[in-house]
């Protein structure tokens, strides 16, 4: 049995027999000791802090900068006093909204570094501004921008060093410590003459002065004095043959005044940061980035797992910076804070050149704006991908399906789509449905579609080397299989067995998978056993390999180009949903927002689907983690996220379950999935009180669709995520930078903060304003404070702790169907959560959900107030208005609002869609009248609530007016008199 396989197996009995105790394995993953460029990079940062003069090697040749005539780029030769002979090139570009690009790499050096991340990662050429001036010194090289004049890049020559700042403060530094180094490509047995004028006095090891005239060997007092890993090195039983040598890149990038960092996922780990150097650092080893297929991750740890997103916010109360380092090799990063308000962070990357975009802020916002015009915004889902999910490993056969089905419809539970795992194909040929289990897929989707609802279905990226299999036959007759070292197709074991991987590098592989997704018969072999309502699932992208090295595939395999598996390793597994994307978009005649999910990616995967956290265990421990995890990859681009409810492995107790689908029920991607030897645990299969409970949280989710699609347009024009932690909504509010277990949905005013924690029966919740929240069940009105407030909620099983902020107006729709695309028609309810002053706002997104039809205008955008008309007045106004008249310079999807045509068939669609309720929460007193502005007298119930006016806390008044006869794409005014 091959060896992964074998461990694979042992651990499943332990998680089998001992359905609690998780065996945590490390032994298969590198420690950065193991991984020879980790280690050398964490000896040059090791010897930097033995010499109190240390100073980098790396110097600007002033003779050689040159200013393009229109300032957009600045670029000079770099040389290393170590090899005078080797020569470097520094550019930097300092782009339209104030991102400075700074790259670096070895001119005609011996080979190319792999230069083509950020091509992979950006949408397109970032613009560069004109509307800056360099100035050349002897010394440095300024250039000072913004539309305040207050941002100021400076390279400094001697040693090189890149420092932004704002205000004369500095920001981001790069090289500030003197741990840059480019390992230059050499042959073996190279070394270089060393003159004693060249080695710093302090920075010098060797003791004996003679040696200073003789050969050493290169930079001994900078690279240390072995050639440790250069040119080959194992790891458990394999060899890495290390054909090119060694050409690591170290980076040191510090954050003076920023004593916070949020980022670089996928880690099991806190929101922000916890360090990994300095006096007492939390984890031993460095954040390590290397796609990886994880076998029980561990809830707390620096390991890597499937994803890689080189991205990092840097936060204090008066500024955000970021820095994407776009790198697609293994990559570890340290960090420290070497005072509570700033941080140092090295990284140590395998291969590739310099490519670090700095983001100057200074808020959050900016940051996710200057972000999303480098890599783009998350793609706006169809608006069924934000029903609930159910999967699991595995739904046997289609009568399976069919009759998980029927027990949801049994049972009154929302469901929008049924998920099918490895076990549908025959013999794990992905495509190839089983006929014994599955013998009629095509009619089981549509079964599944009669109610609206949809299939997904798992494309593994490994293809069974068997020639009945004509995925893996035309892939290998067109040449675009990843190749091994010796140039030979490779081979792999996965769960089909011998298997090859597709180069999606390869353009030649493009065509012909997107022509595989076609439903309808063709010359080549197409998907004819689907339909367009089937999605795609793409698991195990990393990619992971049985038996390759750390589970993956050897780093000198060979792909497109001749580039080496190790220089694309962590863009690699980006590429399958990319291309699955363009191939759903490309299957139909009016083409349809595709839905993947992917296991592995990387900076810009946000643009082609969902991803989730991977086998969790079900453990309340991984059900917090996940929850932190979920929100750090949404800072990173990733918002349509989510963790398997449930939790993968284990079989979840009840209070678990209840508590694994509240958690879920307010993450962008809501999917119960559980491992293919857990017991079923489809919601229904409870007994009450849990099933009820289940019900509710399944109904809950559907009423708020509203809500989240509404925030995903926000996400899909601005790069905001979805789920917004404290230090995005609160930015100058120090007390919260570290809260990583509350957080905002969208702009909608929810706070949600649910527990994750067995026998709880309250829940504490931090406010960070002077403002009133109202529990969203309850409408209890609890206070916040200016300098911030804890409060407690009662958060017994079946309640979520669940605020609306004072000044927030939330659409909701309440009625009960079997999936999201039968709500279509139905009516709204809003409720008018006013704040300290009385007012407050909303909105609402609609399309049609599914097509692109909202590029052309097809929408409905509104915006809702509740305002008095002065401060005096004595009624209080809420109105409705349409944001597509009101912001015509604003886009959806990249398409000007302006630029819409004019006719809208979507609002004519909708045009009966009522507002059935509006419930105002706050008012002080009982209104004497509320009437339709300029039209007739509404009923209202009033309730007063307990003791909840001006200051003091209680149960807040609650204004029902029901059915106030106004349409949701209209525009309309109700006026309250108080
Ligand atoms: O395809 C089987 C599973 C899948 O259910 C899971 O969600 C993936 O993360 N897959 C991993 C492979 C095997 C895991 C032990």
């Amino acid at each position: 049995m091959r060896p992964s396989s074998l461990t694979y197996h042992v651990a499943l009995l332990a998680v089998l027999f001992f359905p609690t105790v998780f065996a945590l394995k490390t032994a298969d993953w590198k420690t950065c000791s193991q991984a020879g460029f980790c280690r050398r990079g964490r000896a040059l940062s090791a010897r930097a802090k033995e010499h109190r003069s240390w100073k980098s090697p790396y110097s600007v040749d002033a003779s050689s900068i040159a200013v393009a005539s229109d300032q957009a780029s600045f670029t000079a030769a770099v040389t290393s006093s170590l090899y005078p002979k080797i020569n470097f090139g520094l550019e930097l570009r300092i782009h339209k909204d104030g991102v400075v690009r700074v790259r670096m790499d070895e001119v005609g050096g011996l080979r190319k570094r792999y230069d083509e991340a950020a091509s992979w990662a950006l949408i397109e050429a970032p613009e560069t501004s004109h509307d800056i001036k360099w100035t050349v010194g002897k010394k440095d090289a300024r250039a000072l921008y913004g539309p305040k004049k207050d941002i100021e890049v400076v390279v400094s020559f001697e040693p090189l060093k890149v420092v932004l700042l704002r205000k004369g403060r500095e920001q981001v530094v790069l090289n500030g410590r003197g741990l840059l180094h480019m390992e230059h490509f050499k042959k073996k047995g190279d070394s270089v003459e060393v003159k004693p004028e060249d080695i710093p006095e302090e920075g010098l090891d060797i003791e004996d002065e003679a040696q200073k005239v003789m050969k050493l060997s290169p930079g001994a007092w900078f690279e240390g004095d072995s050639e440790d890993a250069w040119w080959e090195e194992s790891f458990s039983s394999w060899t890495d043959t290390k054909p090119k040598g060694p050409e690591s890149l170290s980076l040191d990038i510090s954050f003076p005044n920023h004593g916070h960092v949020y980022g670089i996922p996928q880690h099991a780990t806190r929101l922000d940061l916890p360090t990994t150097t300095g006096d007492t650092p939390t984890y031993t080893d460095p954040y390590r980035l290397y796609n990886a297929d994880v076998f029980e991750y561990h809830a707390s740890s620096p390991m890597s797992l499937y994803g890689s997103i080189p991205v990092m916010h840097a936060h204090s109360s008066d500024s955000t910076v970021a820095i994407f380092n776009a790198v697609g090799s293994e990559t570890w990063i340290d960090l420290a804070h070497p005072s509570p308000k700033s941080t140092e962070t090295h990284w140590i990357s395998e291969s590739g050149i310099l490519d670090v975009f700095i983001l100057p802020g200074p808020t959050p916002e900016d940051i996710f704006g200057q972000y999303a015009r480098l890599t783009g915004t998350p793609a706006l889902p169809a608006h069924w991908a934000l029903g609930y999910h159910q999967c699991r490993w595995n739904y046997i056969s289609s009568d399976d399906i069919r009759g998980v089905q029927k027990r949801f419809d049994e049972e009154d539970m929302p469901v929008d789509v049924f998920w099918l795992d490895i076990e549908y194909s025959e013999d794990h040929k992905y495509f190839i449905w089983d006929k014994k289990n599955f013998p009629d897929p095509v009619e089981m989707t549509k079964d599944v579609e009669a109610f609206g609802r949809k299939m997904v279905v798992i494309i593994d990226p490994h293809l069974k080397r068997t020639s009945d299999y004509p995925v893996f036959k035309a892939a290998s007759e067109l040449g675009v299989l990843v190749k091994n070292k010796d140039n030979n197709e490779y081979e792999g074991w996965c769960w089909s067995g011998s298997s090859s991987w597709i180069d999606f590098f390869n353009p030649a592989s493009w065509d012909w998978w997107m022509k595989i997704f076609r439903t309808k018969k063709a010359k080549e072999w197409t998907w004819t056993e689907s339909t367009e309502s089937t999605y795609i699932w793409h698991d195990m992208n990393e990619p992971s390999v049985f038996n390759g090295p750390e589970i993956t595939m050897p780093k000198d395999n060979i792909h497109y180009g001749g580039w080496e598996h190790r220089d694309v390793h962590n863009i690699n597994g980006m590429l399958f949903p990319n291309i699955t994307h363009q191939a759903l978009i490309a299957r139909s005649a009016t083409p349809k927002r595709p839905f993947i999910l992917t296991r592995a990616f990387y900076a810009g995967s946000q643009r082609f689907g969902a991803m989730w956290t991977g086998d969790n265990l079900g453990t309340w421990e991984h059900m917090a983690a996940g929850v932190q995890m979920v929100l750090a990859n949404g800072i990173a681009g990733m918002t349509f996220c989510g963790s398997d409810v449930g939790g993968f492995f284990g079989n979840p107790e009840r209070e678990m379950l209840v508590r694994w689908y509240q958690v879920g029920a307010f993450q962008p991607f809501f999917r119960a999935h559980g491992h293919i030897d857990t017991k079923r645990r489809e919601p229904y299969l409870m007994e009450d009180p849990y099933k009820s409970m289940l019900r509710d949280i399944l109904r809950l989710r559907y009423s708020m669709l509203p809500i989240w699609y509404t925030a995903f347009r926000e996400a899909s024009v601005t790069g905001i995520p979805v789920l917004r932690p404290h230090y995005v909504v609160f930015p100058h509010d120090e007390a919260g930078f570290s809260i990583d277990d509350q957080w905002f949905i969208g702009g909608s005013g929810l706070l949600v903060k649910p527990v994750t924690e067995k026998g709880v029966t309250e829940a504490s919740i931090y406010l960070a304003e002077d403002q009133v929240y109202y529990d969203y069940f309850t409408h209890y009105a609890h206070r916040g404070a200016a300098k911030g407030k804890h409060i407690t909620v009662s958060a017994a099983l079946h309640e979520i702790p669940l605020l609306a902020r004072g000044g927030s107006i939330i659409p909701t729709r309440e009625r009960r169907r079997r999936s999201s695309p039968l709500m279509k028609l139905d009516p709204f309810t809003l409720r008018v959560a006013l704040d300290n002053r009385v007012s407050a706002r909303g909105e609402l997104y609609l399309d049609d959900g599914e097509t692109f039809s909202h590029r052309d205008g097809q929408i409905v955008w509104r915006e809702f107030v509740a305002e008095k008309p002065d401060k005096k007045a004595k009624t209080l106004r809420i109105s409705s208005r349409d944001l597509v008249k009101e912001k015509p310079g604003e886009a959806i999807d990249g398409v000007a609002l302006k630029n819409f045509s004019p006719s809208n068939n979507f609002a004519k669609s909708i045009e009966s869609v009522r507002v059935e309720k509006i419930a105002v929460i706050g008012l002080s007193s009982k209104p004497k009248s509320v009437k339709v502005e300029g039209g007739q007298a509404l009923e209202f119930v009033y309730d007063g609530g307990v003791a909840a006016g001006g200051k003091k806390e209680g149960v807040a008044s609650v204004l029902i007016i029901k059915d106030p006869g106004v349409a949701i794409s209209e525009d309309w005014a109700i006026v309250i008199d108080i």
